[in-house]
């Protein structure tokens, strides 16, 4: 148990269950002369402590909450809560949801655990120890430097600080003492790396003939490890679903073919970084790709394709990806036919 919660002061002898209350009072039966004055029912609190100051059992195992909870204890024949533990106490408690490890906790020694972390900060929280208290010192140092920083907690009753101003990418070790107003001994310690926000890619597209060309800066990692892999998304503007593009691309460029010319589309780039953070949002643009002019879609740009073209000179575009409007401004005309002569596969748009 020591090993598991790194709680270097924990006194882990389960005493045996009550026969004898006699034998049950730790310091009758270790010292039978001394009299036995006030006999009370923790059996294993005394081992740490007076009668009046006993020593708290550990919560840490979360989700405990019973009935519901995904760690709660069960009874395995008719399902029902398993509130206390062997020695009487209650297994959980409605304040933190955390069922006890069954281990007990040095009375001055609060138990650290970590919270979570942030852009250049990291939470912990941890318990009170019974006794009285003045407030805390949370001390830390960077792994592997052993020039340490220190923050106190005036009061008893916080149980949980961010300590800030970190360097992200860093590993910090904490451990905290209590105040009493004296220093406690050494709690167990926790280390987290805190890490800053990854950053979102700025997207250039350059259409070309039914495919954009797109490249992108490249964003802050918040000190997380690299390289980065990119992943490309795109839609037509205005719709919800994105489709999927590129992805795993190390590079920051990157050509989305098979596009409709004439037809905006919005598209979406970011970066996740490797251990598999990503931004809050992607990185977004507009383009729309350059039309086609093959009409009859052969493959070729050719004199069909310019004849189709003619045919329908001086008459509205049937809508917005109509190839045979090649400038998209909603008439067929001339100037489409002139400017598709220019895109025609073969010299002078043979077949
Ligand atoms: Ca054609
Ligand atoms: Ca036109």
């Amino acid at each position: 148990m020591k090993l598991l919660t790194g709680q270097p002061s924990l006194l882990t002898g389960t005493p045996a269950l009550p026969l004898d209350p006699k034998i049950l009072d730790p310091v009758s039966s270790i010292w039978p002369e001394y009299p036995v004055i006030n006999k009370y029912p923790g059996i294993a609190t005394p081992l740490i402590g007076p009668a009046s100051q006993p020593g708290v059992l550990i919560d840490a195992i979360p989700n405990a909450v019973c009935p519901g909870g995904a760690n709660a204890v069960l009874n395995p024949l008719d399902g029902s809560c398993i509130t206390q533990d062997v020695l009487g106490n209650p297994r959980w408690d409605a304040g933190n949801g955390k069922r006890n490890i069954g281990a007990i906790q040095n009375v001055q020694t609060p138990h650290l655990t970590l919270q979570g972390s942030g852009d250049a900060s990291v939470d912990l929280g941890w318990n009170q120890p019974t006794g009285s208290l003045t407030g805390y010192k949370i001390i830390f140092h960077p792994f592997g430097n052993p020039s340490t920083q220190e923050v106190t907690i005036p009061s008893p009753t916080t149980l949980q600080n961010q300590v800030t101003g970190l360097t992200n990418g860093t590993q910090y070790c904490f451990i905290i003492h209590a105040l009493t107003p004296t220093e406690g001994p050494d709690s167990n310690e926790v280390c987290a790396t805190p890490f800053g926000p990854v950053g979102i890619p700025v997207v250039t597209a350059i259409p070309g003939v039914s495919q954009v060309e797109l490249f992108w800066t490249e964003p802050s990692m918040g000190a997380r490890p690299g390289p980065f892999s990119y992943f490309v998304t795109y839609r037509v503007k205005g719709q919800l679903e994105w489709v999927n593009g590129p992805g795993y691309l190390s590079g920051r460029i990157t050509t989305i073919p098979g596009l409709t010319g004439g037809i905006e589309y919005e598209f979406g780039v970011f970066g996740q970084t490797d251990d598999g953070a990503t931004p809050s949002e992607l990185g977004t643009t507009t383009a729309t790709p350059i039309k086609s002019c093959d009409v009859n879609s052969n493959g070729s740009v050719n004199k069909t394709d310019i004849g189709l073209i003619n045919a329908a000179r001086n008459t509205p575009a049937s809508g917005a990806s109509d190839l045979r409007d090649h400038n998209s401004d909603g008439v067929i005309n001339l100037y489409d036919s002139r400017q598709c002569v220019l895109l025609c596969t073969k010299p002078l748009c043979a077949l």
